[in-house]
């Protein structure tokens, strides 16, 4: 059976053209091709336009200064103007008011927009450029629009969102996600009717910014499965078994950190587990970052096709309405049969 795939021509508008790595400007991965890639390996499926949403379930997900920000921090970049004064029109931020700065004192809004960058981005690697907040914005049209549909009665949805989402918090972007695709599409489902969604990241990396964002609630649950940051990994700081949640949604957050090399045996080991952890919520979103795939330039997992499609029917047999929204994935000749695989998998279910 074809799925509803949603998609839309403006996410290829983002061009991330490089990433200040440890101060070293190395080449862009999170590419426009990406959404050609996939589509092309899901043209058996129903493509689907994804159609305007207004602002409102994005800006309950993130605070709206960084809603406004990524809108128009470009055009202030260009005013700037920093393409004259320093040669270069991405915005990359330099300064973090983090606690080391700030020590407890209030900041004062940095009036100067290569200031005011690093208030919100929360690392060098994820340039905001031209076309950016219009790639950024229509990937959450995407997730909403797949929970449309959903809503109106196909089992599972799958969105094609780029830029990803899942390493946005509720205030800041970074790991090349501007927005949290899939953090939008688990609020719309709540907002839907479904009393409890179950969030299963899959992607090679912790999506901190989904944690973040249900950290305290129990109405959505947080489960993933990603390589140990303690091992060395993106985003370092988060992903650890030892995060759990807080306040009403303490043990509704679920890590499986993975050992560097992990394969299909013990990566489904864990989709496994975390099948069981979503059992009983009302509606799925699946974080599908292909990245774990063997041939992923950013990880270090060796996950095969033949894995991702065991882990699409292991979600699949879940049995509940499914948003499944695309996060990272790189390696441009292997991402659609990837995406295929998982998608074939959940609907074979
Ligand atoms: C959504 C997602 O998969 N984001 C990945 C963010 C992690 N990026 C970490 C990059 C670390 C260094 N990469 C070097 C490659 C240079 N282009
Ligand atoms: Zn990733």
């Amino acid at each position: 059976m074809p799925i509803p795939v949603v998609w839309s021509p403006e996410t290829r508008r983002h061009e991330p053209l490089r990433e200040v790595w440890v101060g070293v400007p190395t080449e862009g991965t999170e590419l426009p091709q990406r959404v050609d890639r996939i589509l092309a390996a899901l043209s058996r499926h129903e493509l689907v336009e994804a159609s305007a949403h207004d602002d409102d379930v994005l800006r309950r997900v993130h605070a709206p200064e960084l809603v406004d920000h990524l809108r128009t921090v470009h055009a202030e970049w260009l005013e700037g103007p920093y393409d004259e004064l320093v040669g270069q029109d991405r915005v990359v931020p330099y300064v973090f008011p983090t606690p080391a700065m700030t020590q407890g004192m209030a900041p004062t809004r940095a009036t100067a927009t290569h200031g005011r960058a690093g208030q919100f981005g929360y690392d060098t690697m994820t340039l905001v450029g031209p076309g950016t907040w219009e790639a950024a914005r229509a990937a959450v049209d995407c997730a909403r629009s797949a929970v449309d549909l959903v809503g109106g009665g196909a089992r599972t949805a799958y969105a094609l969102c780029r830029p990803p989402g899942h390493h946005a918090t509720r205030e800041g972007y970074g790991g090349s996600c501007y927005l949290n695709n899939a953090a939008v599409a688990a609020e719309a489902l709540r907002d839907a009717g479904h009393g409890s969604v179950a969030v299963v990241d899959l992607d090679a990396h912790h999506g901190n910014g989904t944690q973040a964002i249900f950290w305290d609630r129990a109405d959505v649950r947080y489960g993933s499965l990603h390589v140990d940051p303690a091992a060395g990994w993106f985003p370092h700081y988060f992903g650890h078994a030892h995060e759990t949640g807080a306040g009403e949604g303490s043990g509704a957050t679920r890590n499986l950190p993975l050992p560097e090399g992990t394969g299909d045996g013990t990566w489904l080991d864990a989709v496994r587990e975390l099948t069981a952890y979503a059992a009983g919520a009302d509606a799925l979103v699946v974080s599908l970052g292909v990245d774990a795939a063997a041939d992923d330039p950013e990880s270090p997992l060796q996950v095969t096709a033949d894995g991702y499609a065991a882990a699409g029917r292991l979600l699949g047999s879940l049995g509940v309405p499914a948003v499944l929204v695309q996060e990272g994935g790189y390696h441009l000749d292997t991402i659609g049969g990837l995406v295929a695989a998982y998608v074939d998998g959940h609907e074979h279910a």
